[in-house]
């Protein structure tokens, strides 16, 4: 049905609290403001309360497909259709839904101003796999590093099968500049990384504009300043790909995933995997017989950047900070553990 005679179809492009700005399908030409119906407001606060699995902190995220009636001026979000996926990051006390529906995810991730900071490449990747979501590294600053470190992350990140781009946002051109260009001509792409890498700067390049807002690093502290505070998905008009720009996040959690997604997460790994003698193997270091503990353990199998981001996630497992299954966000983002799963009670090869 056309939007004219009641129902709509759309994408969302932004959550401000209660209300949603909408872009109306198919063309996406049209933007509308409005908030859910009382009856899925309802389903939500019920989805909260459960104790049975990991809750959403939001019912509705940018990139949700959803069906809409409109009732004189207002518009009503009715249903949300099925996700295709949802990329996660998570803290110690919150799993936050970032976009759905994303065709790749790119983490935005300065050579210098921030640093780079593979650990938090390496997390992301994490969750892209565990998520169902095609990871892009988009190293940007490439004026403010030499080419050591530029190929050294290239290398790397491209050896491992990943897209991996290097690119200097203040004169984009180049190889790499076009390829970036022509991988996000369609479908939705969604920017994620720490503060003043640059993510706004790449959207306002995309579209040849100025309208996303971009700051300045600090000249103290050489961190960027959250610029940006809320996801919010544009359309390019060129070629009508949508692009979701995200805030600045200090640090990539992977407190929701377990020990299996983070193996399966390193494709070094799944490889070295198909040698493992067992079934369902955690690679409990100094397992005999396991290929993948066998090779940690040997210098030079793995790159060591890699298994410190590894050994880091591992780590943050077992911190019990984690969030595990049973466990509760309230309606605050605070997470409150589910007792039948508290700490003391849980099995040792679930920590
Ligand atoms: N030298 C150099 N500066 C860049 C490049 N890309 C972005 N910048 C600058 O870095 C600063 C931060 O860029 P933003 O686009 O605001 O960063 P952001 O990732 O959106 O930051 P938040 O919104 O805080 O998350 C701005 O001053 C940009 O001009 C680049 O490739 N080279
Ligand atoms: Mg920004
Ligand atoms: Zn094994």
């Amino acid at each position: 049905m056309s939007a004219e005679s009641g129902s709509f179809e759309a994408v969302v492009s932004s959550v401000f609290g209660a209300y949603y700005d909408m872009l109306v399908l198919p063309d996406c030409l049209e933007t509308r403001r409005g908030r859910l119906r009382g009856r899925l407001r309802l389903a939500g606060r019920k989805n909260e309360e459960s104790w049975d699995h990991i809750p959403e902190r939001h019912l509705i995220l940018v990139g949700d497909r959803v069906h809409c009636v409109q009732e004189n001026d207002e518009s009503l979000i009715e249903s949300r259709r099925e996700r295709k996926n949802v990329l996660f990051r998570s803290s110690r006390f919150e799993q936050q839904g970032l976009g759905a529906n994303i065709d790749r995810a790119v983490v935005v991730m300065s050579f210098a101003y921030p640093d780079v900071s593979q650990g938090f490449i390496d997390r992301f990747l994490a969750s892209c796999h565990a998520g169902g979501v095609e990871p892009v590294i988009l190293f940007t600053k490439s004026d403010l590093t030499d080419d050591e470190l530029r190929e050294g992350c290239l290398e790397l990140y491209r050896g491992l099968g990943y897209s991996a781009f290097a690119v200097n946002l203040l004169d984009p051109k180049g190889e790499d500049w076009e390829s970036i260009c022509s991988l996000l001509s369609n479908g939705i792409s969604l920017f994620s990384g720490r503060s003043g890498t640059g993510k706004s700067t790449l959207l306002n390049r995309l579209l040849g504009n100025e309208n996303m807002a971009t700051g300045a690093v600090s000249e103290s502290t050489k961190k960027g300043r959250h610029t940006t505070t809320n996801s919010t998905m544009v359309r390019d008009p060129k070629t009508g790909a949508l692009y979701i720009d995200t805030p600045g996040v200090k640090e990539w959690g992977v407190m929701n995933l377990d020990r299996k997604d983070i193996f399966e997460s390193f494709p070094e790994i799944r490889a070295a995997a198909t040698l493992c003698k067992f079934r369902d193997c955690l690679h409990e270091t100094g397992a005999e017989g396991c290929a993948v503990a066998e090779k940690l353990e040997k210098p030079g199998e793995f790159h060591p950047g890699r298994i410190l981001s590894l050994k880091s996630m591992l780590d943050s497992l077992e911190t019990g900070e984690r969030i595990r299954k049973g466990d509760y966000i309230k309606a605050t983002g605070r997470m409150r553990q589910g007792s039948k799963y508290a700490l003391k009670n849980r099995p040792p090869e679930h920590r």
